[in-house]
């Protein structure tokens, strides 16, 4: 059986990636802020799969670290690193962007994904194998109005992710990245600060995608046979053109 382990697995995407692994049999080790909803998540999954938690802030170079170097045996062998963990904090001009919320987001998306990946690819050398798949974003393919320093983020996952499948090709580790577009999960309550109506009106007049969808492509993704690598996804809803043209008349 195979083990992955998931950052940002206490909603949204990592946590239906989470449950969706589960049902193919791949053991698992979560990882977030939240310890309540990983020991609950724990408490769900155990029934049919081998359950670690992790509970560290990425962006937190010791905790990342020595969380990792905890894990027992039975969980130190990781087969897929999903590179999940991640928001975009405001969306505003730049001119009135605030220092915290850049920081924030270069912090998390970009050096948490980074010592996340410091602490597994050595894991995966040694097995001359493994799986690591970047969640990026139509953010980080194209910028769009207001979305600067996120957008920056995500290009930022997007050619580390290009780096990867570069430096670890001679490994036989497999690398891609999954740029979603809108998937309706607390994305948008941790972008507008708890403001919930503005972040529920984002998703509002069309069928999003839901964190189901990108794990049941993220499942299929790492269940290809070991010569296929897919190498970079972009997702959107079918009423989404690019980042700023969504039909909600459908
Ligand atoms: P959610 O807000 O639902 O989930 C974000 C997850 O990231 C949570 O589990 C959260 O866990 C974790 N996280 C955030 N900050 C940290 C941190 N400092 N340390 C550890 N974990 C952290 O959003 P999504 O599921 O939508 O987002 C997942 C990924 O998908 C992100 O990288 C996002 O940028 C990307 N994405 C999302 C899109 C969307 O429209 N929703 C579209 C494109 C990409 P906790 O708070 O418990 O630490
Ligand atoms: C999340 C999607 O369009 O809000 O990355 O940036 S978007």
């Amino acid at each position: 059986m195979k083990t992955a382990l998931i950052t940002g697995a206490t909603s949204g995407i990592g946590k239906s990636t989470a449950i969706e692994f589960a049902k193919h049999n791949i053991n698992l080790i979560l990882c977030g802020r939240r310890q309540d909803r990983l020991i609950t998540l724990q408490k769900e999954l155990s029934t049919s799969v081998n359950v670690h938690v992790l509970c560290f802030d990425v962006s937190d170079k010791e905790m990342v670290f020595s969380a990792i170097e905890s894990l027992p045996e039975e969980f130190s062998q990781i087969d897929i690193l999903i590179n999940n963990a991640g928001n975009a904090h405001g969306l505003g001009p730049i001119e009135t962007g605030t220092v915290e919320d850049w920081d924030a987001m270069i912090d998390i998306n970009v050096k948490g994904l980074l010592y996340v990946s410091k602490a597994v690819i050595p894991k995966m050398i040694a097995q001359q194998s493994g799986h690591i798949i970047n969640i990026g974003s139509i953010a980080g393919k194209e910028v769009y109005p207001n979305g600067n320093v996120y957008c920056a983020s995500k290009h930022a996952v997007d050619a580390i992710n290009k780096g990867m499948q570069v430096d670890l090709n001679q490994y036989g580790i497999r690398v891609g990245a999954i740029h979603p577009g809108l998937v309706e999960t607390e994305f948008s309550n941790v972008r507008f600060k708890g403001d919930n109506l503005k972040a529920n009106s984002v998703y509002k007049g069309f069928d999003p995608l839901t964190p189901y969808d990108i794990a049941d492509i993220i499942a299929f993704v790492v269940t290809r046979p070991y010569h296929i690598n897919i190498a970079d996804l972009i997702v959107f809803p079918t009423a989404q053109a690019n980042s700023t043209i969504v039909n909600k008349s459908l």
